[in-house]
Parts: C-alpha cells; structure tokens; sequence
C-alpha cells in the first residue's frame, strides 16, 4: 500500500534526475533570497549554476546548527514573512532555540510526506490515531497531525501529559494507532497497567515511535507490552520535522527517507568527506523543495548508514539504519566512544531489567566514572540481597566485555527514575567541559 505509489515507486533513474532539477532550482533560490548562501557561494567562488551533476554537492559547503543560531530568528527565511504561515522551534539544550518557518506549500508538503508515512507503516483510512506528540513549538504534533488528516484517518489530538486521561481516551475512543516518543510508550504501559486496564487487549495495532534514539531490543519489548507493531519515525525540524523518513511494515528494515524532497548523505564527521555505502558517518541533508527555509547539506549530527538495495515493500527511495546515536553526544569515557543506545541495548537483554535506565558520567581525580542507573523488577528486591548484587555484577562484566569500559552498575526500585512525557533524558554529564 502506497499514499502516492508513482513517486514513491519511481525508478531511481528518474529519481535522481527530478532530485538534480530540483536541487539546481534549490541553489538559485537561496543565492538570490538568502545573503548568507549568497556570501559563502561567493566566499567559496560557487555560482548557483556550477553544479551539474548530483555528485558535485559533495564539493559545496555545510550547513551548520550555529550558522542557523547566528541567524536567528528569520535570517535563513528564504521567503519573505508574509508567505510564512507557520514557526516551529527546536528547544535546544543551550541559548536560543532554532527556528523554522513552511510556506503554505511547505506545509501541504509536510502533510503528503507524514501520510506516505502513515501508510508505509501500515496506517490507513479508518484509523483512530492517538497522537500524543505534544503540540506547540515542537514539530511533532501538528506534524503528525496534518498528515494524518491528509490522509483522511481520525487524529485525536492528545498531545502528551495527563497519562491517566491518555489511558482512558484510548480505551473509550478505540485507537488504533499511537504516536509518540518510544519512553513514552512504556510509560502508558506502565500507568495502563496501574489503572487496571489491560493494555494488550484495546484496539491499538501500530505505534509509530520517533524524536529520540531506542533499540532493537526496545522495540521488542514495546511491541510486547503494548501488543502493538512499533515502527521507527525519523525527523527533525531544522529539515521539516517528523516523516523525513520512516521504516515500512514489510521490511521493518531501515527508514526510506523521501527523496523526492531530501538528498541525503553520510559523511566522516572528522574529515566531512563521503563514506560508501553501509558504512557508519554522519547524516547530512539537503532539502530541495523547501520554500521557507531551504538548507544546503545541513549537518544533523545523527549517526547512520545507507543503503539503496532494493526494499520489498517497492519503494524505491534508499534507507537509512536505525539512528545510533548523535556524533555530539557520544560519550566519551576514559578514552573509550559508548552511545548511550550501545548501554540501553545491553541492558534489555537482562532478564528483569527495565527499560529506564540513568547514564550519570563524573570525573574524579581526572578519572572519569560511569554510574549506570537501571530500574529492575519488583520481585527482584524482594529476593535476597546477594542477588541484586550478582545481577548488577553480571551487567558490569557484560558492559566491560562488550564496550571495553569499566563502570558501577546500580539497580534501584521500579519508578524511580524521572519518567518523561517527551524525550527522555538519559545522560547526566557532571564532567567540566
Ligand atoms: O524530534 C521531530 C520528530 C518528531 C521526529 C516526532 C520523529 C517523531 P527535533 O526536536 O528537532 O525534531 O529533534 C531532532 O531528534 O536530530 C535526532 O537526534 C532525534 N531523533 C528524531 N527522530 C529520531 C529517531 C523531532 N527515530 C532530533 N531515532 C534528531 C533517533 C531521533 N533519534
């Protein structure tokens, strides 16, 4: 099931050659509209109409998230402001947040690429979907919103908090399809669970899960808890926000980023040169369609790979892997590069180990420490004390044995740790930068 099978399908030839008229129209647009392209074109000795072929965007300069901070609020607008119907912003841990602003066009396209990204998940006409991305500045919900209403299901526009009304709603309403962070599924499962309603057994058949990293072992253990099929929705709202690429049903085998709208691409982030194919690098985007704020090759600090072997639900638009993590917060403890998804996986390979967990890194000494902080089930601090400690020794070694770093594991009691209604917060660095 496609929402649009003609682009979605179309041979990569005739992708490829749309993706090049498009970007060379995306060149001219922002050297005539926006002084900072039209300064580091010239700075750089690049005119608009230099690149030929797709091959020769490698050779043109990077977008960084401080050139977007450096301009704020609107001077990336590619459009002038009475054209602009809509602001999102991203909160950003420090200063100012990023802002982004969609023309009507941009929008209807938003729209058309959350309900190709509905339908590749398995969503479709009839639905109920309970969208419990929050509303406001963050993309999420107007994002999944439109889309939804674009592709005519029934959206109930929940937004997150309030998980109590959250678990009624859901039961009383008969949703189908959840939308909302990956934590914050488990938490309703959690708070379902402690309302007396049996969460498997509801109507939902599909979540489609994004804006923050979560492993295979965690989809496992979501899809069991809720019952549900979980599909990973990939996005940003520097690039438009949820749906520049999703997992389809069939394959649950890489995210198809739609690029009748992006070209993407996978770089070293220490050298910015390309990596080929499957290889490990830092994403980067180029929008070619957006009217409100265009972004040439905008480095996104997400770690993945790409593929462009064919898929078997037909789609043709290449995959990328399953984020690993950002290449900004990589830890880096004595030495040794750990994504916090590396620890959150081997944690929920052990038998009662739940899916909250704490990173606490600390520097003592000019020696870096690691506390893991990890719930475990109930029964488990009814047992006897010896065997906590045996469980939390067996996760040390595997830590060790796996990711080569030596750290203190601690089990503490179920709901301890601070649940989050939107992403989650697993790392607390108390090192001196
Ligand atoms: O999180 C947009 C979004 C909303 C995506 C709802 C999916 C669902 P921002 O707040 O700008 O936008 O944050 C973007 O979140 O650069 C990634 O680091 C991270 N992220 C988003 N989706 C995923 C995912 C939204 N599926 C930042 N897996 C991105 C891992 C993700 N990380």
């Amino acid at each position: 099931m496609y929402f649009n099978e003609e682009i979605e399908t179309l041979p990569r030839l005739a992708l490829e050659a749309l993706q090049l008229k498009r970007l060379q129209g995306m060149l001219e647009r922002v050297f005539v509209n926006v002084p900072f392209y039209r300064e580091t074109f010239l700075k750089h000795g690049i005119k608009p109409g230099d690149v030929k072929s797709l091959d020769d965007l490698h050779r043109l300069p990077f977008t960084l998230k401080q050139d977007m901070r450096d301009s704020y609020p609107y001077g990336l607008f590619a459009a002038p402001m009475e054209d602009i119907v809509r602001i999102h912003a991203s909160s950003g841990t420090t200063g100012k947040p990023t802002v982004v602003g969609y023309t009507r066009q941009d929008i209807n396209i938003w729209s058309e690429l959350m309900a190709r990204s509905f339908v590749a998940a398995g969503v479709h006409k009839g639905d109920v979907i309970h969208n419990a991305y929050g509303y406001g500045l963050f993309t999420g919900g107007l994002g999944a919103h439109y889309g939804a209403e674009n592709l005519g299901a029934s959206v109930i526009p929940m937004s997150g908090g309030n998980t109590k009304r959250q678990i009624l709603i859901m039961k009383d309403f008969g949703s189908t399809v959840l939308t909302c962070t990956p934590s914050y599924s488990l938490y309703l499962a959690e708070a379902a669970l402690e309302e007396g309603v049996d969460i498997t057994s509801l109507n939902l058949r599909v979540g489609i899960f994004g804006a923050e990293p979560w492993s295979e072992s965690m989809r496992q253990e979501i899809q069991e808890k809720l019952n549900i099929s979980a599909i990973d929705i990939y996005g940003l709202s520097e690039i438009m926000g949820p749906g520049v690429a999703i997992e389809c049903q069939e394959a649950k085998c890489g995210l198809h980023i739609w690029e009748d709208h992006f070209i993407p691409e996978i770089i070293d982030p220490e050298t910015g040169e390309r990596v080929p194919d499957g290889e490990l690098g830092e994403l980067v985007i180029t929008t070619i369609t957006k009217e409100g704020i265009p972004l040439l090759r905008y480095r996104t600090r997400d770690i993945t790979s790409i593929s462009y072997e064919p898929c078997s639900c037909g789609r043709t638009h290449a995959r990328i892997a399953r984020m690993s993590g950002r290449s900004d917060d990589m830890l880096i403890i004595r030495g040794v590069n750990v994504f916090p998804s590396q620890i959150e996986s081997i944690l929920m390979q052990v038998e009662g180990v739940e899916p909250y967990y704490l990173l606490i890194v600390d520097r003592k000494d000019n020696l870096d420490s690691l506390e893991v902080q990890v719930e475990v089930d109930e029964r488990l601090f009814s047992d006897e004390v010896k065997h906590l400690q045996s469980l939390a020794f067996t996760i040390e070694k595997q830590i060790k044995d796996l990711l080569g770093i030596t750290c203190k594991v601690r089990l503490v009691e179920p709901k301890t740790i601070m649940r989050s209604e939107g992403k989650a917060k697993r790392v607390i660095d108390n090192r001196v930068r």
